[in-house]
């Protein structure tokens, strides 16, 4: 397959230039101003428009079992939808039942993500510990491609990872050069707190974010990263959705420890007025953990990517419909925790982010896909154009406009979080592996058509991590 994209202007993270995009059998050849190539299967027009790396989404959920039912958009329907948004990679979660073996896990996942349309890679969550689960990382690092391993510090009674399976599974990362990711949220408060609610009569979803506010997410968070610290092991938390939270990382990487942090597109635009809506079903669509913030956290998340504190986002994408989403009529806690929005991110980020003068085109594709990319260890396979990677490209047209909504998304639920929202800024046509996978609002691809993608460990950062750690061997004194 050969393709060429001809007449743009290429954006990495780093540079923009005007140039056209050869691209052979799912790799970038050639990048050069006039290309005179003849030897073509297919071109794409890019005048006037920008050719920058596909989005990588570091965090998605399609087809998960969660909370009594099954996420309604699957590894087909969630990648289709990705790539619609320009998405061209998404990092997904196994998540193993507690004393469930992780490779069996794994092997389950692989197996639902085979009708994927777009690329797809696997960070494994500890939900349990034992010796079967430490010598289980180390396959799955050496021989399955993952180099992260997640943590959920709530849902306790059932995901979650209490401190002692954090110290341990973060120790075997750092012996297998893997990185340890967390979702921080303190699940005993959280627990608490859901209990003193459904007492109190407040059962609706106007009671989830009460059961989960911004002090219980920033405990958690300062609590991995102290942890991290001390065990000389890098660390990344997702969905950091409160100030409270950025001023940990802030605060840890002012001291110099290896902290990332991830945020979501939804997280950064809409506010906890959702679950005061009169609507329960709205109301409802809106629950998911962290839960939507009150403004200033969101002018706080801004500021972080900004500055840096914060180096990716992602969506969360884990999508329930209206019907699972009534299984918590009565009992706000068994409402099915998820949101959309693997589609909207790049658009909304476009938006929000570069057409408010918050962040340059550059530092889009940056915090969109070439972070990400370099925090999971694939670049300069991807998140770049440049020669020898990946040709994972979207084309963007900054000028043409469009108003988000459920009508017309590829997701399989009824809602959408950006609802009425309008960008301008759009993707036009999204390359996965070469392909022209969507073009102009059609999906060229078909269930089955991603790969997966590898990870090797020790991604850069490791290289002082490693060094520092030495440096700080303790010492017995000889006496
Ligand atoms: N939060 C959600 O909202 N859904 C899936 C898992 C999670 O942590
Ligand atoms: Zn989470
Ligand atoms: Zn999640």
């Amino acid at each position: 397959m050969k393709l060429l994209i001809q007449g743009g202007t290429v954006v990495t993270h780093e540079q923009t230039f005007v140039a056209d995009v050869y691209c052979v059998d799912g790799k970038i050849v050639e990048v050069g101003p006039d290309l005179k190539i003849s030897d073509v299967d297919d071109v794409v027009d890019a005048n006037g428009k920008l050719v920058m790396p596909g989005g990588i989404d570091p965090h998605t959920h399609m087809q998960l079992p969660f909370m009594g039912t099954v996420a309604a958009d699957d590894f087909a329907s969630g990648t289709g939808a990705a790539l619609a948004g320009g998405t061209t990679t998404i990092i997904d979660f196994v998540i193993p039942n507690p004393q469930q073996p992780l490779l069996e896990a794994y092997h389950q996942w692989r197996d639902w993500a085979q009708k994927a349309q777009c690329n797809y890679s696997f960070h494994v969550a500890i939900t349990w510990w034992d010796d079967s689960v430490h010598a289980d990382m180390k396959t799955l690092v050496e021989q399955h491609g993952v180099n992260s391993f997640k943590h959920f510090m709530a849902y306790k009674n059932a995901i979650m990872a209490t401190d002692d399976i954090l110290v341990a599974s973060f120790s075997r990362c750092l012996e297998l050069g893997a990185i340890p990711t967390v979702h921080a949220e303190n699940g005993e408060l959280v627990f608490h707190l859901q209990q003193q609610l459904m007492e109190k009569g407040i059962t609706g979803p106007e009671a989830h974010p009460l059961s989960r506010p911004p002090k219980v997410e920033g405990e958690a968070a300062s609590r991995a990263i102290n942890i991290a610290g001390t065990l000389g092991a890098p660390i990344y938390l997702v969905h950091v959705s409160v100030e409270d939270s950025v001023e940990a990382i802030k605060y840890a990487k002012n001291k110099g420890q290896i902290v990332f942090g991830e945020c979501l597109a939804g997280h950064l635009v809409v506010d906890d007025s959702v679950y005061q809506s009169q609507d329960w079903n709205l109301a409802a669509a809106h629950v998911m953990s962290p839960p939507f913030r009150p403004k200033k956290h969101q002018e706080a998340l801004w500021n972080a990517l900004q500055s840096g504190v914060l180096q990716t986002t992602a969506t969360d994408h884990c999508a329930f419909c209206t019907a699972q989403k009534a299984m918590g009529k009565e009992d706000f806690t068994k409402i099915p925790n998820g949101t959309a929005g693997v589609e909207e991110r790049m658009m909304v980020l476009w938006e929000k982010g570069v057409n408010q003068g918050r962040l340059t085109a550059n530092e889009f594709v940056a915090i969109t896909s070439a972070n990400s990319a370099k925090i999971f260890n694939l670049f300069p396979q991807k998140g770049t154009i440049a020669v020898g990677s990946d040709a994972d490209i979207v084309v963007w047209d900054p000028s043409k406009t469009k108003t988000l909504s459920s009508e017309t998304q590829y997701s399989k639920i009824e809602h959408n979080i950006f609802e009425g929202m309008a960008v301008s800024g759009v993707p036009d046509t999204t390359i996965c592996a070469g392909k022209i996978a969507w073009q102009q609002g059609e999906l060229k691809t078909a269930p089955g058509d991603g790969q997966y993608v590898n990870r090797p460990p020790y991604a850069s950062y490791y290289q002082s991590q490693l060094k520092r750690n030495q440096l700080a061997e303790p010492q017995a004194v000889e006496r």
